[in-house]
């Protein structure tokens, strides 16, 4: 069993004197290239030499992501909204990759970066020193002002989560205790009570790092995966990410995982906690979760489920742990070797490196292409260097900017052909081929025919990611005069199949599978920061997603199993009937939050007929949107109605869901031009004189309590809603004219 020596430690990671704050970067950012190769996969490096820097120049990509300006000219004054929309992907199309994809930070949540630190630690895998020192000045950028603490993600309060992982990945990066940093984020942590408040998936991680004692944890019993298949509790029925997130971390408690005592773990002993940490009795502290971090509170089935694992931890029976826990290494192998390394998401990367680290050593090839793949999910912005919520969000961007090229008609523009064709490009290489090397043998979905989010090497089909690659082949393909149809009919229909196979017997399609649980299953969430994470629900959002490229996919090809679409698209326009909200939206769970699910879901209604003049649910739909309208003509909502299921006012508005907003009445029909007009000034005049439009507030969301960044939307949104707009009010022009006739 390998772990790291002491003096190992020490080499790999020393301590450092630093600059109070993060504000300016730490290392040369001239030196930073951002490499793009291998299907999308993106790693930063740092350059050594001036010899190299010449050789490999920085460009607009590298210097837009780490703040660096790109100092472009003034674009013409736009005249109208087609004329900025234009200005958009002038400005934009300097950000695409040589590749054809938009590469793009991808991050948001503050639980992933310590995950990374502490994963990589306590395997004695090292960073490099420019690594480790924009990975701290991250950290100081992102701490909360007020206190110097750290929340769940960049927008949140700080939480006992936030603030004694990053506190303690701060400590690992080379951070003195007595650096003013470290020192208000550690008052501010024992204010919240210390690190004994933290919930399970902190106590996890601080219990790998071994300043944390297991007793302290609830069990995470690896023996469920020796349960009969049948049984609704089994976890393969479970959501995809917290089964594969389960399976190393059921495999680390049950061979308590611990890193070696030393220096540094002694002094977090003391500096974690406001008592004595070797008084602390761990028991006690299982069901301990501050008030500051609880989102989803234990069930009394959970409390009474754990007490009874409880009893059987006490005297588990040896030949059956050694058999479960050679079935979740089985699974973890799997897992590593279905996705070259990259495993479904960076929580179950670093734990499955982890286990693998431990039972085959440094010099194993696991261990090698772990180490090699971590990058993917390392990405440099211009606070620092962060760990991404995926090794990125390739296809989700690309999808959405190809589709409103060719919504606007920008790409009929001859300037934008050879984008648009680099484009295609990228979409042919990005869909997934064939099934996964194990396929039945590790419980996955098919995965032949589908789009990934992020990569193909990644691999994991996504029902909506699936949808909107394939909406946007069929745009660029059929839509975009002179393109070379490089994707055949054959992978088309492979698409389609894919999708087909997704649907609930609601109607609903959820994300990455079919619903395998019951919904009770819900009531054992053991995660106490996350909601709806035990099983896939159905989502409007990837039901809308299959309904619009279905919809589309069948107008170009009427006879490739019409029987089986119509009827698919008839139940998913049941359910998303049913998921409507008596207010009139839906609320979304992968973007903030309302006029993101409603723009979709009005997409879908106005490919299937119903729009305002026809439909009561269009109507509701429109009537809801335009009752936030502001003043100032946009639109703004909190993440927090994304925690909370009801539209909370941001204090702003906001570009990209104004943009949602818009869209949404424009796929209704709705026929006042006025709000629309309204929200276009507001978006055309947040709009730069290069053509690019300012960062604002975080766009995404998951598990309803953790936002993440789509910094992508504030360009494809934008230069879509204003195409369209131009079109729009247009036409509703000619069409009043004409009426007066
Ligand atoms: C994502 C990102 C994309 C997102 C959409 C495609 C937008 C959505 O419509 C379906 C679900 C999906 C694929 C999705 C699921 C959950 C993810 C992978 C994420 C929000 C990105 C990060 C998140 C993942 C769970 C983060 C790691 C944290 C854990 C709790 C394991």
């Amino acid at each position: 069993m390998y772990m790291p020596t002491e003096a190992q430690v020490s080499t790999l990671w020393p301590q450092c004197d630093l600059p109070e704050s993060g504000k300016l970067p730490f290392t040369d950012y001239s030196r930073w290239r951002l490499l793009v190769n291998d299907g999308g996969r993106h790693t930063w490096h740092y350059l050594r030499t001036d010899e190299e820097c010449k050789e490999w120049p920085q460009n607009d990509v590298d210097k837009y992501w780490i703040g660096i300006p790109l100092n472009l000219p003034d674009l013409p004054k736009p005249k109208d909204a087609l004329d900025a929309a234009r200005n958009g992907y002038t400005f934009y199309k300097h950000l695409q990759s040589h590749d054809g994809h938009w590469p793009g930070e991808y991050g948001g949540p503050m639980f992933l970066l310590p995950g990374l630190v502490i994963g990589s630690y306590v395997t004695g895998m090292s960073f490099t020193e420019v690594e480790r020192l924009e990975m701290i000045r991250y950290l100081f950028n992102r701490a909360n002002p007020e206190d110097g603490g750290w929340g769940i993600h960049i927008e949140g309060h700080s939480t006992v989560f936030g603030t004694a992982l990053n506190y303690a990945a701060l400590r690992i990066l080379g951070v003195k205790a007595d650096h003013p940093v470290a020192a208000k984020a550690r008052s501010t942590l024992h204010k919240l009570g210390g690190a004994t408040g933290a919930p399970a998936w902190g106590k996890f991680w601080l219990a790998i790092l071994n300043v944390y004692d297991w007793a302290g944890l609830n069990p995470v019993p690896v023996e469920l995966w020796l349960l009969p298949e049948w049984l609704p509790i089994h976890p393969h029925r479970w959501w995809i990410h917290t089964r594969t997130v389960y399976v190393p971390m059921s495999y680390l408690y049950g061979i308590r995982f611990k890193m070696q005592e030393n220096d540094l773990i002694r002094a977090l002993r003391e500096e974690l906690y406001p008592t004595n940490y070797y008084q602390i009795h761990w028991p006690s502290q299982r069901n301990n979760i501050c008030a500051a971090d609880l989102y989803s509170p234990h069930t009394t089935i959970l409390d009474v489920m754990n007490s009874i694992l409880s009893i059987y931890e006490g005297c588990s029976i040896p030949p059956l742990r050694r058999a479960a826990l050679k079935r979740a290494y089985h699974l973890i192998v799997m897992e590593d070797e279905n996705t070259e390394y990259q495993t479904l998401g960076p929580v179950s990367k670093m734990m499955n490196l982890i286990c693998r680290a431990h039972l085959e050593g440094p010099d194993s090839e696991a261990y090698k292409q772990h180490a090699i793949k971590r990058a993917d999910f390392m990405w440099l912005g211009q606070e620092g260097m962060m760990m991404c919520g995926t090794n990125g969000s390739q296809l989700w961007d690309i999808g959405f900017i190809t589709q409103a090229l060719v919504e606007t008609d920008l790409a009929k523009e001859e300037a934008n052909k050879e984008s648009l064709s680099r484009a295609l490009g990228w979409l042919d290489i990005c869909q997934i081929r064939e099934n996964p090397k194990h396929y039945e043998t590790s419980y996955r979905h098919t995965t032949k025919g589908a789009w990934p989010f992020s990569t193909k090497e990644q691999g994991y089909t996504v029902s909506d990611c699936t949808g909107e690659g394939l909406k946007a082949v069929l745009y660029l393909q059929n839509q975009v005069e002179g393109t070379e149809k490089i994707i055949s009919d054959e992978r088309l229909f492979d698409a389609v199949d894919v999708m087909l196979t997704m649907q609930n017997p609601n109607g609903g399609f959820a994300s990455y599978e079919l619903v395998r649980g019951p919904k009770w299953l819900e009531w054992l969430n053991p995660a106490e920061v996350f909601g709806d994470i035990m099983i896939e629900f159905c989502y409007p959002e990837c039901t809308t997603s299959v309904i619009t490229s279905l919809s589309i996919f069948r107008k170009h090809y009427p006879d490739y199993r019409p029987a089986d679409i119509s009827k698919t698209i008839k139940g998913a326009i049941q359910f998303l009937h049913k998921a409507q909200k008596p207010e009139g939206g839906w609320v979304g769970s992968w973007g903030i939050c309302f006029t993101y699910a409603t723009q979709f879901a009005l997409e879908s209604l106005s490919l299937v007929g119903e729009t305002y003049s026809n439909s009561s649910y269009a109507r509701r739909a429109c009537e809801f949107i335009l009752s936030w309208q502001r003043e100032d003509g946009g639109w703004g909502e909190s993440y927090k109605s994304c925690e909370q299921g009801a539209w909370i006012q941001h204090e702003n508005s906001q570009v990209v869901q104004t943009c949602w907003a818009t869209m949404a009445l424009m796929y209704a029909k709705y026929p006042d031009p006025e709000p629309i007009q309204k929200a276009v000034k507001l978006v055309m005049n947040r709009q730069l004189p290069d053509g690019s439009w300012p960062q604002e507030a975080i766009e995404g969301v998951f598990n309803k309590n953790c936002t993440i960044s789509y910094p992508n939307f504030k360009f494809s949104f934008p230069i879509w809603m204003l195409g369209r707009a131009h079109h729009y009010l247009q036409e509703l022009e000619e069409s009043k004219s004409a009426a007066k006739l």
